[in-house]
């Protein structure tokens, strides 16, 4: 069977206060309705996290609209559950009524005791559909005060499901959480403390596959499990990702999977150089990519976002080595210098002159400067 894994979509998210909406759509519609058209998998599953937060702004709400109907007027299955940013009441609006047109959403601990069974020829699938979950709730379920933290509450889930399960069908499990041993990024929210929120893969033995959700970095899990990430980047450590579609082709006898990257609307990149580097790199090449700003520039800048921005309208943030980095013997030496508070605002205003006049202070400019910072520095003391 053909099986499309994705998860982590965060519609609606915001970043750095910009809305990633346009770049969300453009993956919608221009990556994911497309894949899911050319390769008519067998089912699609969403491993959690649809929405960026509990309640979703409407635009992200109408996109996900959009994808539900599409899947249905497609009859493609398509699997959801909810992950920890998601609003699980919310999301579960109509579910019992969507299972009828292949739109499977699962928002409850008990929902992955009714596995979502699909035929095809003669294989049969059985999609165990776990929703992001907390010890609290496997307790209260399971009437059972001795279960404490993720470990024991997966332990707990997977041996209920273990007693039922068909071993002549292909066992998937879909599911949000933590696997230990997996490599984080910046874009997950930190919900687990120390080493009890960690889900042990060898958990996920008894699956033929396990399509998990939670971590934006694509990678495997124990034996046959896997995060497909998130599609697209939502914070800078992540610029190294290579977003990608998991697409399986599963039997009972194994599994292939390929990695389908995922082109976007705008990458996110760090860069770095000095203003000058940066602002002539901007005339030859600009970019509308999201972009974080290294300053090698070992003097003071002025107004540095303000002037990459025309060439580079999605700057997110600029950092100033000079104000915060390890400085060599020779930038040592000028801001050695520097700390004579005389030189250095002289410095400063030397500067500043430059780069907004083009022209180096007069001695004129220099007395009048000097005599404005002293006055400015008597009125400081009297207050
Ligand atoms: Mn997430």
């Amino acid at each position: 069977m053909k099986i499309l894994h994705t998860s982590d979509w965060h519609l609606g998210k915001m970043i750095y206060g910009r809305s990633l909406l346009e770049d969300q759509e453009h993956f919608i519609k221009e990556v994911f309705l497309p894949t899911v058209q050319r390769e008519n998998p067998d089912c699609v599953i969403l491993a959690g996290d649809i929405f960026d937060r509990q309640i979703a702004p409407v635009e992200a709400i109408r996109l996900f609209d959009e994808v539900l109907t599409e899947m249905s007027r497609q009859h493609i299955p398509f699997a959801v559950i909810s992950g920890n940013h998601d609003g699980a009441d919310r999301i579960a609006v109509g579910a019992s009524m969507l299972r009828s047109s292949g739109i499977y959403i699962a928002t409850k601990l008990e929902d992955v005791f009714s596995p979502v069974v699909l035929t095809k020829e003669n294989e049969t699938l059985h999609l165990y559909l776990l929703p992001y979950i907390e010890p609290a709730a496997v307790r209260q379920y399971f009437h059972d005060d001795s279960i404490q933290g993720f470990p024991m509450a997966y332990q707990a889930i997977i041996s209920a499901i273990q007693a039922n399960m068909d071993q002549t069908a292909i066992n998937i499990l879909a599911g949000h959480c933590f696997a230990a041993g997996s490599q984080t990024c910046d874009s997950e929210s930190a919900v687990y403390v120390g080493g009890s929120g960690e889900v042990p893969p060898s958990l996920f033995q008894s699956f033929d596959y396990t399509a998990l959700g939670h971590l934006h970095g694509p990678q495997r899990v124990g034996e046959n499990g896997r995060y497909s990430g998130s599609p697209l980047k939502y914070s800078f450590d992540e610029e190294h990702h290579k977003k990608s579609l998991a697409l399986l082709d599963i039997t009972k006898q194994g599994c292939t999977t390929a990695l389908l990257p995922i082109p976007t609307l705008r990458d996110m990149r760090t860069v770095t150089g000095t203003l000058e580097e940066l602002l002539s790199l901007g005339k030859s090449s600009p970019s509308k990519d999201y972009l974080a700003v290294e300053l090698t520039n070992d003097t003071p800048v002025y107004m540095p976002l303000e002037q990459l921005r025309p060439y580079f309208p999605n700057v997110l943030s600029v950092h100033c080595n000079w104000l915060h980095t390890e400085l060599s013997g020779e930038q040592k030496a000028l801001r050695q210098t520097m700390q004579n508070r005389t030189i250095n605002e002289m410095v400063v205003f030397s500067q500043f002159l430059q780069q907004i006049c083009g022209t180096e202070p007069t001695e004129e400019d220099k007395t009048l400067f000097q005599t404005l910072l002293t006055e400015l520095k008597k009125e400081q003391a009297n207050t």
